[in-house]
């Protein structure tokens, strides 16, 4: 059974939990509470646009320009049991990053990924709180050099929902439910982060194929990266598109501009003459906000970046 997801209301009161930092012995990792896994490193200082770590992009970015900086956190169940592990749960980000590099040149880096051990009792909401209480989240927190724009949780355990987030917390779950949708709920759970609604009934999403779309459809099997998974179940529509519906493509558009833009160098949330000129001025020195192409350094080639840019976000 597929539950439907729902946003979570900030006037829901946030039980207070203790933090309880248990040391997990997880096959050949410790995780420690709240702390880093041991072997993570985080992104390198200064970002590299345009040379995501580990490979090139599945899509041509389009203007990846946008970071959307976040916080992995992962249950003992998540890495544990249920096959999946951390290197799923990075997997799963990548495969979303990838449509939204490719759709509006935003990208999701990953800063650090932290363990925590969630109480077996809990599910929902509750479940999600523990989340963010448990690995100390907050936006704007600061961690391995970067300012931390969003929580991304994945549960092993029932969480009751595919997905939840909490929007004005910038944070967000995902119980793990299988490869051919884990993908769909995670995109639908970030596309929250930039304001786009749930698909619900009236509105003009509800019939589209779209990520955020709630109409249910009957399900028997699905076709994914050349696999065939069994699901016989009604389920959102939602869970099979990786696509936006044009409002929504809309939406994410607009919103996009309130996390960190790269080459935006006087914080007006766009790339304009003024910020050329500023870039022009870094020549030589190693700015990373003037440092468009990662390479360190900031040339001719970065300036001729923000030029390309600007031809996106003058308006
Ligand atoms: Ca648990
Ligand atoms: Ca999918
Ligand atoms: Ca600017
Ligand atoms: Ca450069
Ligand atoms: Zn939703
Ligand atoms: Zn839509």
């Amino acid at each position: 059974m597929f539950r439907r997801e729902n946003k979570v209301k900030i006037e829901m009161s946030l039980k207070k939990l203790s933090i309880i930092c248990l040391i997990l012995m997880l096959a050949t990792v410790a995780i420690v509470g709240c702390k880093a896994l041991p072997n993570f490193r985080p992104p390198p200082i200064p970002p590299s646009p345009f040379i995501p770590p580990g490979g090139g992009h599945i899509l041509p970015p389009k203007n990846p320009f946008i970071f959307v900086y976040a916080i992995l956190a992962v249950d003992e169940e998540f890495v544990g049991d249920q096959l999946q592990g951390i290197g799923y749960a990075q997997l799963e980000v990548e495969r979303v990053k990838s449509r939204l590099e490719y759709q509006y040149g935003i990208t999701i880096e990953i800063v650090d990924i932290v363990g925590w051990n969630s109480d077996n009792s809990k599910s929902g909401s509750s479940l999600f709180y523990e989340a963010v209480e448990e690995t100390g989240f907050y936006s704007g927190m600061v961690r391995n050099g970067f300012e931390i724009d969003a929580l991304i949780a994945f549960t092993g355990q029932y969480l009751g929902y595919g997905g939840l987030c909490w929007i004005e917390k910038s944070a967000l779950i995902v119980q793990y439910q299988g490869y051919w949708c884990d993908d769909n709920v995670l995109q639908h759970e970030v596309s929250h982060l930039f304001y786009a609604d749930d698909g619900v009934q009236g509105t003009s999403c509800y019939i589209l194929q779209c990520v955020m779309s709630y109409h249910t459809v009957a399900v028997e099997t699905v076709e994914e990266d050349e696999e065939t998974y069994n699901v016989y179940a009604e389920v959102p529509e939602g869970y099979l598109a990786n696509t936006w519906c044009a409002d929504h493509y809309k939406n994410i558009t607009l919103n996009k501009f309130r996390y960190t833009v790269v080459g935006d160098m006087n914080n007006d949330d766009r790339v304009s003459i003024s910020d050329i000129v500023t870039i022009a001025i870094f020549w030589g020195y190693n700015d990373p906000r003037a440092d468009l192409n990662g390479d360190y350094k900031t040339t001719i080639s970065d300036i001729v970046r923000a030029a390309l840019h600007w031809g996106e976000t003058k308006n």
